[in-house]
């Protein structure tokens, strides 16, 4: 493992080797590249021009695709937000670490007593042991007690929200979810509550570039959750310039409301400044001389909501491909291919070992995990190491796939079969011609049932719920009530329980 004395005493290393030799390869900042991930919400597999949008315009992803590699086959672990955010910090899938599902929802909520447990070992932590400065910034939604933050899950700095920008009093269900103004945390502190979302997506953009500068000179892990393009759309005032007038006019009567199926006519915009945000990125790594040394990696959470997954089936919160099948791309000028389309399977998991290893960093070894070390995949030099991949909703395995075949499972038994080579869309069902794949697929699901029953581990919660630790407008703290009506009294921060 690297540790900052290494990389210290390799810089040393090189500069008696170029006073000797007068000839050095080593990069001047250290022999660890810099990785930056940046994580959209809910935007989908074609809502990219590159991946055959025609209702966005994305140049600079593009381009970064161009200078890079496009993966047709990536997945993430979840269709929805909170186990996908899981899978992607702890290289598992969710139903081993107990976050495939919220506490009484299919993701967190506000106040939530339950949350990633501390003992899961990030990417964000694995990094930070190998010497890096780790910063996230934008949407987290693992947990908002404070023992679930990003502080206590290997990130440095943090400046967000603990999760999805529409739980808040503006949500179209408020009257039954009853959601606190919805909180934006500099560390673990409130600067804010109902923050702007019009601004969001700049101002995490700002801060993931100011990151940027002050890190140069040291390996850097930098996690940029985006809220966008989740409902309800947002975009900074600049963008408006595009938006139709008759759009334009409509927002201009929203009052105190939030139209979010009005808003979902922005979306085209939202996505026209999201490419923006990626080439400011792109740009400062150049400005800083970086752009060799740094693999950035751009991709989604889960399948949309307002965009699009065409040709593939199926949205946001679905176990078809497109609930799960989302659009990644990865550069490194000098390292990785330029311009290749990569159609390997690969997942949101993978991306821990694969960038432990290139850290110099070692994975957990005292527990299991589901991703693999795919650098030499996405090198074009082998094959997905996956023998089959699993889609779950919730905590209900519903489909398998292996290679081109992926069967639809329901209470353990066959329900369809589709050959993704020949039908990405998943129209024609051809299990009845076709037994023994589907036998097969079916004792993968089951082996791998069996493999989670016996290896994992615990979700987080909070026996005494932290609530009211949000303030409003007033500076109050912003108290729950539970269903007689009664306030839920403010908990005394006691130690987390599990269960
Ligand atoms: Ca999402």
């Amino acid at each position: 493992m690297y540790t900052s004395a290494t990389r210290r005493i390799a810089g040393a290393a090189c500069l008696a080797a170029l006073l000797a030799l007068s000839a050095c390869h080593q990069p001047p900042e250290s022999e660890q590249p810099n990785f930056i991930i940046i994580f959209t919400d809910d935007q989908g597999y074609a809502d990219l021009s590159s991946y055959g949008g025609q209702h966005v315009s994305t140049p600079s992803i593009d381009r970064m695709a161009a200078e890079g590699v496009r993966l047709t086959n990536f997945y993430v672990a979840a269709p929805l937000c909170s186990p996908s955010r899981a899978a992607l910090l702890t290289g598992s899938y969710p139903i081993r670490n107990d976050m495939a599902y919220g506490s009484d929802f299919l993701v967190l909520l506000a106040e939530d007593p339950k949350g990633l447990h501390p003992d899961e070992i990030t990417l964000a932590e694995i990094l930070q042991d190998a010497g890096y400065r780790t910063g996230m910034f934008g949407k987290w939604h693992l947990g908002d007690q404070p023992e679930f933050l990003p502080t206590r899950q290997g990130f440095d700095e943090f400046f967000g929200i603990p999760y999805s920008h529409d739980i808040h009093p503006y949500h179209p269900k408020q009257a039954l979810m009853n959601f606190p103004p919805l909180p934006l945390l500099e560390d673990e502190t409130v600067i804010e509550t109902d923050p702007d979302a019009d601004r969001l997506t700049r101002r995490f953009t700002d801060r993931a570039i100011g990151f940027i500068r002050e890190n140069r000179n040291q390996p850097f892990f930098l996690y940029l959750a985006h809220p966008m393009p989740h409902q309800p759309l947002h975009i900074s005032p600049e963008f408006m310039r595009d938006v139709p007038a008759e759009l334009k006019e409509a927002l201009g009567h929203e009052g105190d409301v939030v139209d979010y199926p009005l808003r979902d006519g922005l979306f085209r915009q939202v996505m026209k400044e999201l490419d923006g945000t990626v080439q400011d990125i792109l740009d400062t790594l150049r400005e800083l001389n970086l752009d060799h040394n740094t693999l950035v990696i751009f991709t989604s959470d889960n399948g949309p909501y307002v965009g699009s997954a065409e040709p593939l089936q199926g949205r946001k919160g679905s176990t078809f491909e497109g609930g799960m099948r989302v659009p990644a791309i990865l550069r490194w000028p000098g390292t990785l291919p330029t311009g290749e389309v990569n159609h390997e399977i690969i997942t949101t998991m993978d991306l821990l070992p694969t960038l432990a290893g290139l850290a110099g960093a070692e994975s957990p070894r005292d527990r299991k995990l589901d991703g693999k070390d795919v650098w030499i995949v996405l090198n074009g030099q082998d094959n997905s190491p996956h023998q089959a991949l699993f889609y779950y909703f919730g905590n209900e395995l519903q489909a398998v796939r292996s290679g081109a075949w992926k069967l639809h499972i329901r209470e353990d038994h066959a329900q369809a079969l589709y050959n993704l080579d020949t039908d990405i869309g998943e129209h024609s069902d051809v299990l009845s011609e076709n037994p023994s794949v589907a036998q097969r697929l079916l004792r993968y699901a089951r082996e791998f049932k069996a493999d989670v029953a016996d290896n994992s581990r615990p979700a987080g919660w909070r026996s005494n719920l932290v609530t009211g630790i949000f303030i409003n407008r007033n500076g109050r703290r912003v108290h729950r009530k539970d269903s007689q009506g009664r306030q839920v009294p403010h908990g005394d921060r006691e130690t987390l329980g599990t269960r």
